[in-house]
């Protein structure tokens, strides 16, 4: 038989170069997007505005990021989540203030959306104790629990029984909150994922478990690291799913709305596969040799953010000079950020062993 290249496991996934509903179908195929408008969607142009100003925000700081990280202004890991912000903005628009949500590693985007400021988030990153979490956990464990965002985290499906017990103390004390737990293509086949859901269903927890699916888990593409459908992990534990398409905020909304509803309503647990793509490397030291520059460049061409404000300009919710405010705006707030970043102190030694127990933090029974 004749030896197979690298390349040929790679880049053959089913759907390779087809184009469906104007997507590429590469590194991940993408469902068709909604065809509703934000007036469908019950978004005002307020609400429209401020996510495309979270989602240009949320790109920005880690473009800045990248920047200071490459001027040794902080070191350790970064995985930067560009690419992917239509996924955690369509869903901090969709679910109420209060709802948990947990996530792994690559956690910047869903920070900020949940109200950590770019001040905070950059300190944070810079290890200063002006940050999210003091200074002490840095880019993988940015943390606002008082918005009831608990965190990320680096183990890869580590944190997904944590969401598990979110929606069982949300369930028994009897709120109206649900659970949401965000995971890479990369834990689907950890066993913490599935006990959860395995609980999750027998317990009829009020959690979402949602799949970001970048196409990737490091180097490995999805379509070499796992077998079957993704989202088909649900049938296994009778579980509700969907998939979603993650380059497109308003599908992200609608269905992730849609859900979270449904999982208020009949306290029960949804399996969610939302395909996205990671524009940058795995961290900051990939070479990324797994994909082609083709590939990355057509993620590019239906760039989430880029197709928010057409839609925004097309529909004349704003005008081309009212997005460059917004623009200028984040921009200044960025800069700023750095500023207060570099500015700020380290956390001081005889802190080390703070906020490490439940009584430390103040906000732990929120
Ligand atoms: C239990 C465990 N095994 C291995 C690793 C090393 N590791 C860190 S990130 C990663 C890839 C995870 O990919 P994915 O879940 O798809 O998330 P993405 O980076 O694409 O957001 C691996 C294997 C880890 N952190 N934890
Ligand atoms: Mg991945």
């Amino acid at each position: 038989m004749a030896k197979k290249k690298a390349d040929d496991v790679q880049f053959a996934p089913k759907g390779v170069g087809e184009i469906k509903d104007g997507a590429v179908q590469k590194g991940v195929d993408l469902p068709p997007a909604t065809k509703k408008k934000h007036k469908d969607l019950g978004l005002s142009a307020d609400k429209l505005k401020a996510m495309y100003e979270q989602m240009y925000l949320q790109r920005r700081f880690e473009e800045r990021a990248m920047q200071q990280y490459q001027k040794g202004k902080f070191g350790g890991f970064l995985h930067l989540y560009i690419g992917q912000e239509a996924v955690s903005t369509g869903t901090v628009f969709a679910l109420n203030d209060d709802d948990d949500i947990i996530t792994a590693y690559r956690d910047h985007g869903w920070g900020l959306c949940r109200g950590i400021s770019a001040n905070e988030g950059m300190a944070e990153l810079f290890g200063k104790a002006t940050g999210c979490s003091r200074g002490k956990g840095g880019s993988m464990h940015f943390a606002k629990v008082d918005h009831h965002f608990w965190g990320g985290y680096g183990i890869v499906g580590g944190h997904i029984p944590i969401a598990g017990g979110l929606a069982f103390a949300n369930k028994y004390n009897q709120n109206d909150r649900i659970s949401t737990c965000f995971f890479g293509d990369g834990a689907v086949d950890q066993g913490a994922l599935h006990e959860t859901m395995n609980m999750a269903q027998l317990w009829k927890l009020p959690v979402i478990l949602v799949v970001e699916n970048n196409g990737y888990s490091m180097g490995t593409a999805a379509k070499r690291h796992t077998v079957a459908e993704i989202v088909d992990r649900a049938k296994g534990y009778a579980m509700k799913s969907a998939v979603i398409n993650g380059m497109d905020v308003f599908s992200v909304y609608e269905k992730m709305k849609e859900i979270a509803n449904d999982v208020r309503e009949n306290s029960e647990p949804w399996f969610v596969e939302i395909r996205t793509y990671r524009y940058r490397g795995h961290s900051m030291s990939d070479p990324q040799q797994y994909r082609s520059k083709q590939e990355l460049e057509d993620y590019q061409k239906i760039d989430p953010i880029q197709r928010l404000k057409t839609y925004i300009l097309e529909h004349k919710v704003l005008s081309e000079e009212q997005i460059k405010e917004i623009d200028d705006k984040v921009e200044q707030e960025i800069l700023d950020a750095v500023e207060f970043a570099d500015n700020s102190d380290f956390p001081k030694e005889e802190e080390l062993y703070e906020d490490m127990f439940e009584e430390d933090n103040p906000y732990f029974h929120v």
